[in-house]
């Protein structure tokens, strides 16, 4: 790292590291989002994020920041808070759900809200997007909550003139939170990203109906230059090959094949070189005994130079056990 220059990227930081972090890179940071327990933290242009998921592995709170090369302001329109740096926006949105809403509604109003905020500050291209919300697999008026959310989704980008190809859509996360509203947090640029899709899986927005009514709406991982950095960022990741989960119950299987989707996927890029570049993935394992055993096969896989936060989610098909994500930086050729 070029040292005392701020970097675009990304660092996920410790309680004891925050703190001096955000000191060190003040009028750099984009975004802060929390995990695990809530801390006082040092002023931020946007107030941090907070998600209700529990951090694995010894630490209480868990904090992902991404920073600039370049000094960043603060934005504000249709209730979201954002930060630019020129080449990139972030925004992120909290909506609560009201008895009588649905998920469904509720997705949808925020993609509305998503578009008009990135369109009339015209960073058009929706590049990375987050999404956690409480209770992803319960039921909800006979649909599945993650499944409902889908029909949202789908709703605001036709409503929005974003055509479901490669070209407007956007690396994607989705899991359960244990409580709260419905966070989205995301990452606008001027320009499209590339979009990398996996030969070893059916693009998202071609499943079948089996799934729901309306396909979610990602791609399977998106390259991006910013700051002079070569980013990639790696969409949530789970043990689906074409359209079907595999393995059943297996959770070693289930993490073995997550790693060869994300292998493949790096594959596919031009710049990846593992000893030069820095990888930072969030693991979202469903149930806590089976830590031990995905931190082996994650370390043997990318090594200790790789940081990686483990979190206790809900995944949102309900027969996946864990969902691997990534983020890749690499100084730009
Ligand atoms: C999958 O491959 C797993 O709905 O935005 C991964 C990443 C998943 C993003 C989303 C869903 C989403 O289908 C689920």
């Amino acid at each position: 790292m070029r040292s005392g220059v701020t970097q675009f990227g990304l660092a996920y930081l410790d309680a004891d590291e925050i703190g001096t972090y955000l000191e060190r890179h003040r009028g750099h940071v984009m975004s802060v989002i929390g995990f695990g327990r809530a801390l006082p933290l040092p002023a931020t242009p946007c107030a941090p994020i907070q998600v209700d998921i529990p951090v694995l592995g010894g630490n209480a709170s868990s904090f992902e920041v991404w920073t600039s090369d370049a000094p960043v302001t603060a934005c504000e329109y249709q209730g979201i808070c954002g930060t630019t740096d020129g080449k990139v926006l972030f925004g992120s949105l909290s909506l609560p759900q009201h008895a009588g809403e649905t998920l469904e509604t509720l997705a949808e109003q925020a993609y509305m809200r998503i578009f008009k905020f990135i369109d009339h500050l015209d960073y058009r291209n929706l590049l990375r997007v987050w999404h956690y919300f409480p209770q992803i697999n319960d039921d909800e008026n006979g649909l599945e909550r993650y499944r409902g959310f889908n029909v949202g989704r789908h709703a605001a980008f036709v409503a929005n003139g974003r055509s479901i190809s490669e070209e407007s859509v956007p690396a994607a996360s989705a899991l359960g939170s244990n409580s709260g509203s419905l966070v989205i947090y995301f990452m606008a640029g001027k320009q499209p990203g590339k979009a990398v899709e996996n030969p070893r899986q059916v693009s998202a927005y071609h499943y079948p109906d089996k799934f729901g009514p309306k396909s979610p709406i990602f791609v399977r991982a998106l390259a991006a230059t910013l700051g002079g950095q070569d980013c990639f960022f790696i969409s949530g990741t789970a043990s689906i090959v074409g359209f079907e989960t595999l393995h059943h119950g297996d959770s070693e299987k289930q993490t073995a094949e997550t790693l060869l989707n994300i292998r493949t996927l790096l594959q596919q890029i031009p710049h990846y070189d593992a000893a030069r570049g820095r990888m930072l993935l969030k693991v979202y394992v469903r149930h806590e005994h089976d830590l031990a055993m995905v931190q082996a096969k994650v370390l043997a896989e990318f090594g200790a130079a790789c940081k990686a936060v483990y979190l206790h989610s809900n995944i949102c098909r309900s027969d996946l056990l864990l969902e691997i994500e990534g983020a890749y930086f690499n100084d730009a050729q």
